[in-house]
């Protein structure tokens, strides 16, 4: 009888210490980023390319920032992995003299010098007065290029500045989980159309919420009702915020997903709704509660949902391995 207990009081206290260390130990940051050993940190190469601005803005919107080498060794390293994987010349880094000319600093104020900085020959020579974003070419050497050219850039999360919310199983600290129905969920303040909304909730590894019972209808109006809703500016529409459904080519109201709105399990409209037309073609919640179809361009509130994938299975997984 002792044995059992004991074996039981070992297995919390070591179940308890995994989850604790499970996601130091796994190096997880997010399934599109590659933690590369030698650096202790999380690499994306981004293959659409962008200008500096919207590269710097990507990176964010996926809780990581623009890559800038800090030394030769990780110079050397990102740039080893992304000549195995990518064919790209070059990338934007985030280092720029956007904010004083010729005074070249990381997108968080350091100064160049104080990071890899092996420029080209010659450069930066500000080429025609408009060169004030800079690029790394594959042999190593940075030049300063025009901000509004499009590049393919990398974006780097540093394994010391990782956190990880363990209920929503992710690292976005901002969403939060709802017990009764197993999901979390962000309502975002920074009001944008459908689609920049869609793309946002995506960046995060979420999806514009798609109202499926009445219990979860009821909590997206709490949601809303808490939210830091006053004073926001940019909004031309309150009073509703965007969900992931929509009849934006006319054969029907939908999910995002390609699920008819009537098979949602929450399929109630607003007294008088739909009444737009194709004027109206992108779907959303009162802060009552009731869909409403609006305009899609509209700058509105937003609110992402989040499936949660099991943890326990890969805590097991490690669990069986150590009895071994
Ligand atoms: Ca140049
Ligand atoms: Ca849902
Ligand atoms: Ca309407």
């Amino acid at each position: 009888m002792i044995g059992t207990k004991c074996v039981s009081i070992l297995f919390l206290v070591l179940l308890t210490f995994l989850e604790a260390n499970a996601q130091l130990s796994k190096r997880f940051f997010r399934k599109d980023y590659t933690y590369l050993i030698t650096t202790e940190a999380f690499y994306k190469i981004h293959t659409v390319h962008r200008t500096w601005a919207e590269a710097k803005q990507r990176c964010e919107m996926e809780g990581a920032s623009l890559f800038y080498a800090e030394t030769d060794d990780e110079a050397n390293d990102v740039i080893s992995w992304w000549n195995q994987t990518q064919p790209f010349y070059w990338v934007y880094v985030g280092i720029s003299d956007l904010l004083a000319q010729e005074v070249y600093e990381t997108i968080d104020g350091r100064p160049v010098l104080d990071v890899y900085s092996n420029w080209g020959p010659g450069e930066p020579n500000n080429a025609g007065g408009v060169e004030d974003c800079v690029i790394l070419r594959r042999d190593g050497t940075l030049n300063d290029d025009r901000c509004d050219k499009k590049y393919p850039f990398i974006c780097k999360k540093s394994l010391n500045t990782l956190q990880w919310n363990n209920e929503c199983d992710m690292p976005n600290q901002d969403y939060v989980y709802n017990d009764a129905l197993g999901r979390c969920y962000k309502f975002h303040t920074d009001p944008k159309n459908w689609t920049e909304a869609i793309t946002y909730c995506s960046a995060e590894q979420s999806y514009l919420a798609i109202i499926n019972s009445q219990v979860e209808d009821d909590y997206l109006v709490k949601l809303t009702e808490d939210a830091k809703k006053d004073g926001v500016s940019g909004l031309s529409l309150i009073g509703a915020v965007y969900l992931g459904f929509h009849n934006v080519d006319g054969t029907g109201w939908k999910t995002i997903k390609g699920t008819p709105l009537e098979d949602t399990g929450y399929p109630k409209w607003g007294n008088q709704q739909p009444d737009g037309g194709t004027n109206e073609t992108c779907g959303s919640m009162f802060y009552t509660g009731q869909l409403n179809d609006v305009s899609c361009h509209h700058k509105m509130f937003y609110i992402c949902e989040h499936d949660i994938k099991n943890l326990s299975g890969a805590i097991d997984e490690r669990f069986n391995q150590l009895i071994e």
